[in-house]
């Protein structure tokens, strides 16, 4: 066994024997990007992007300060502010063969809770030139039926009436602005990087929603001076897990608390729509395109719907890593069969992309042994990711006569899962969601109203009204209350 070297900017050169690290100046870099959400998603995205245009271009406008508004966040400010905001990136290829590397565009952290002012300020400096957000998809404040922000979320409600105590990325990005507009600085862009269609166009109408009510002025000067540009973002992320940590320890000599395993696959294409400025992202292989919408919407529907199908289904299966699901044939062709039948059909056209070697290439990065992505990363908040990538293509199914088998029964497993909360052979599952007590209270009144889980308006919109629907699913969830055999449902399906 090495010796371990601690991660941190006064070890660099002496990690480089073993590892690459950063050859550009950290100390010199400028905040250019502020980034809210410092997940495991954008350290292996937009920061090794952003590490690999700084190695490239040694353009020092760009380096990136991290955000946390939560207190979830704190773990992840300490474990970057003691590691001088390094960590390592390990690519995991399907041989087997991993590439480590260390990341150094995170130059500064900031953590929000107790102390707003430093986010706001950070925000408000004259170096950032765009702020960005992965906040999941349950992040944004709309309400997924109707499209609009709720503002009877208590934190929203709470930074209206105490502007200098924002709780949310919409009190926080307000004060900012605000403070921008004073001074006479430039408006910064607000990049949407999470899984959402049209990310950018939400991310502009819940902000303006949200500022219509507290300034009507400064919204108009947002409405003006800001841009939104829409996204499609793609690398798969599992959790971090402590044998990622000791493995790191033992084969490399670092000592890392937080490094990121990702899989090799890389993907981020985007709107050229910013409001003051733009790192040269296309120098390391961004795509800029006028309209992100049709990649978006591809994206969303087979990839993250892929994950949600293989991730219900095998959850109550019993499988635990979206892997073991990709080694079953039955998931394997059943997969692909929601890709072909169901998902394919409601999407447009995508230009330069053929879909048949895009559903190709899902089919073996799910497949990658050595990601190991657990079924619970992918169940958790199914609450906010369903209404954005599965029940839209059911009801674009219903109202152009398509196939919708295969989707229901995803749902019908959802309502059983939500309820039961264990696998078929009564273990149970670890579920993870904002709105797990709602799910479950309302999946608990199958017995007695058979559609009372569809007919959460906020997560189905009117679905429990469609009589073609709601046929296939009483048969449905009445079969799996029944007996919980997931496959067998899934192989009459095929
Ligand atoms: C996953 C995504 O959260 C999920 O359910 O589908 O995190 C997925 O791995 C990424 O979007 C891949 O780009």
């Amino acid at each position: 066994m090495k010796n371990t070297i601690q991660l941190n900017q006064k070890n660099l050169t002496q990690l480089s024997k073993q590892i690459t690290v950063p050859s550009y100046d950290r100390t010199l870099l400028k905040a250019g990007l502020v980034h809210i959400g410092v997940g495991g998603f954008h350290r292996s995205h937009q920061a090794f992007y952003t590490d690999m245009l700084l190695e490239k271009t040694a353009s020092l406008e760009w380096g990136i300060c991290g955000v946390g508004l939560r207190e979830g966040d704190r773990k992840i400010y300490e474990v970057l502010k003691k590691q001088d905001g390094l960590y390592t990136l390990i690519v995991k290829h399907p041989d087997g063969n991993k590439e480590n590397r260390i990341i150094g565009s995170i130059v500064n952290f900031e953590l929000g809770v107790g102390q707003p002012e430093t986010v706001i300020e950070q925000m408000a400096h004259p170096d950032t030139r765009i702020v960005s957000l992965t906040i999941t998809e349950g992040g944004y404040n709309f309400n997924p039926a109707t499209g609009e922000f709720d503002y009877d979320n208590p934190d929203i409600q709470h930074e209206l009436r105490s502007p200098h105590d924002p709780k949310t990325v919409y009190g926080y990005i307000t004060a900012a602005l605000e403070k921008r507009r004073i001074a006479g600085l430039p408006a910064f862009t607000v990049m949407s990087c999470d899984n959402i269609e049209h990310n950018g166009d939400v991310a502009r109408k819940m902000l303006l929603a949200y500022v219509n009510r507290y300034d009507k002025s400064l919204a108009k000067w947002i409405e003006e001076e800001v841009c939104f540009p829409n996204s499609m973002v793609d690398r798969i992320t599992p959790v971090t897990t402590s044998a990622d940590i000791e493995t790191l320890e033992k084969t490399v000599g670092i000592s890392d608390e937080w490094p990121v395993s990702c899989e090799p696959f890389i993907q981020w294409i985007i709107e050229d729509n910013f409001s003051n400025g733009r790192p040269q992202f296309e120098e390391v292989g961004v795509q800029f395109v006028p309209n992100v919408k049709p990649y978006e919407k591809m994206k969303l529907r087979l990839l993250n719907a892929g994950h949600s199908v293989l991730g219900i289904l095998g959850a109550i299966h019993g499988y635990t890593t979206i892997n073991a699901c990709m080694e079953d044939e039955t998931f394997v062709r059943y997969l692909r069969a929601f890709m072909d039948k169901e998902a394919t059909p409601v999407l447009d056209e995508v230009k330069g992309i053929d879909l048949s070697s895009y559903k190709d290439s899902l089919l073996e990065r799910f497949a990658n042994p050595n990601i190991k992505d657990s079924v619970s990363r992918i169940c958790s908040e199914s609450s906010a990711k369903l209404p954005k990538f599965l029940i839209p293509t059911i009801h674009e199914n219903l109202n152009g006569q398509g196939n919708i088998q295969l989707s229901t029964l995803v749902i019908a497993a959802w309502c059983y899962y939500s309820d039961r909360q264990k696998d078929r052979e009564g273990n149970s599952l670890e579920i993870i969601d904002s709105l797990g007590a709602e799910l479950q209270k309302a999946s608990r009144r199958t017995q007695t109203d058979q559609l009372a889980f569809v007919k959460q308006q906020a997560i189905f919109g009117d679905l429990a009204k469609n009589k073609r629907f709601t046929d296939l699913y009483s048969e449905m969830v009445n079969n799996i209350y029944k007996d919980a055999d997931i496959k067998k449902y899934m192989d009459a399906l095929l």
